[in-house]
């Protein structure tokens, strides 16, 4: 085990990501009914639309729906393709062609890329849409990888071309893991019908690593009271520093100043020329500074610790002291006063963990392609 691993190790205790071992129940009731649920529903989908974290390709795997879900005609949809590395999507859709794995990397929230992702399934549908006056496409992953905001996208495209009397009925989508609760279904086609299922997110009740755990929790397939933010953030600097990252952000900030400048011209001419209302506010040339600026101190912050740093990364209680100033310094640069610690030591954690979360330090893919492991099986 690396330095990563024992610090992990260390401040994670003897909490394990298992249904008995955490503090906080990760596993909720409804997610065994839910589980029931899809397997059953399974039996009878055309096709499956399977959604993992473009982040974490491998992590955000429910293992074991994976037997069943190689059975089907299954497509896999990277989603949030934005927040991820592009250069290791790349390795990671290669990795799949060569397992003969249907794969795609999309942003849930682009009709560019959730046509492309129906192109595909209807071309997988082809042979079936002939003689089934009924198709089932069923839609699954762990929580909060955008299953919803898939379905109101594929949903929206497709009304375009098959006009519906009633109002559309929208998915809710939210932030926080679990905010679909019961499979509801979408008619997306007529002659044949086809009807698109949402489904609650589901993970395994025994996650089987404390890593795979901290990926999903980083990405938000898990609540962050599991984890608790602190050790999430620790977690993240652990990985940030072990591959060098601050490192970049070395040069980065002064092509950032000027690539804002143009983006915010760009935001304010596009708001002119939009006759619609918009039902968002949008953000003022304030506060787009005032994140900018925030992701700017923070990036130097940590720039400037590693920089600085003389210990071992590879070493336990090096890797460790550096986190520790770097949140001393992560503090100071988002201006959070000195309080009763832990309170200062949480807001710092809570605020980090957004910008990640936001994509505001860069995409950033946590699962490296694997040599020979197969991430379809
Ligand atoms: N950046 C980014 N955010 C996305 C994308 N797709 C979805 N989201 C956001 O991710 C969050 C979760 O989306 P949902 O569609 O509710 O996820 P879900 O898989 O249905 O979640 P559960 O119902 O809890 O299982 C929301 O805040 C979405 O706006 C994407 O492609 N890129
Ligand atoms: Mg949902």
């Amino acid at each position: 085990m690396g330095a990563l691993g024992k610090v992990m190790k260390k401040a994670l205790g003897d909490m394990g990501f298992n249904r008995g071992g955490g503090i906080i129940n990760w596993f909720p009731g409804h997610m065994a009914t839910a589980t029931r649920a899809i397997r059953d529903r399974l039996k009878l989908a055309d096709l499956v639309i399977e959604v993992r974290d473009a982040r974490i390709p491998l992590s955000s795997v429910n293992e074991d729906l994976q037997p069943v879900l190689s059975s089907k005609r299954r497509v896999i949809a990277l989603n949030k393709k934005d927040l991820a590395n592009p250069n290791i999507m790349q390795k990671w859709i290669q990795c799949f062609d060569s397992h003969k794995q249907d794969c795609l990397s999309i942003n849930a929230h682009s009709k560019t890329s959730v046509k492309k992702l129906l192109e595909l399934v209807e071309l997988k549908l082809k042979e079936v849409i002939s003689r089934e006056p009924t198709l089932l496409v069923m839609v699954v992953g762990v929580p909060n990888v955008g299953k919803s905001a898939l379905i109101n996208s594929i949903h929206q495209i497709t009304s375009a071309r098959f006009p519906v009397q009633e109002k559309i009925k929208r998915a809710t989508v939210g932030p926080l893991p679990g905010v679909t609760q019961d499979i509801a279904g979408y008619k997306i086609a007529h002659q044949p019908s086809i009807y698109v299922l949402d489904t609650p997110g589901i993970l395994v009740p025994s996650i089987p690593d404390i890593e795979t755990g901290l990926k999903l929790a980083l990405t938000g397939a898990v609540k962050d009271s599991v984890v608790g933010e602190e050790r999430l953030a620790q977690y993240l600097l652990a990985v940030l520093n072990s591959r060098g990252t601050p490192l970049h952000w070395r040069n980065l900030n002064n092509r950032r100043l000027e690539g804002l400048r143009a983006e915010f011209k760009e935001t304010k001419e596009k708001t002119l020329r939009d006759l619609l209302p918009k039902r968002r506010k949008l953000p003022t040339e304030s506060d787009i500074w005032h994140i900018e600026d925030l992701v700017t101190q923070v990036q130097c912050a940590l720039y400037i610790t590693f920089a600085e740093f003389e210990g071992n990364l590879e070493d336990e209680s090096d890797l460790e002291s550096l986190i520790e100033e770097q949140f001393v310094a992560l503090q100071k640069a988002m201006k959070i006063p000195h309080k009763a610690s832990d309170e200062a030591r949480i807001m710092v954690a809570k605020k980090f963990l957004t910008l990640f979360r936001m994509g505001k330090l860069g995409p950033f893919t946590l699962d490296d392609v694997p040599d020979s492991h197969n991430p379809v099986a």
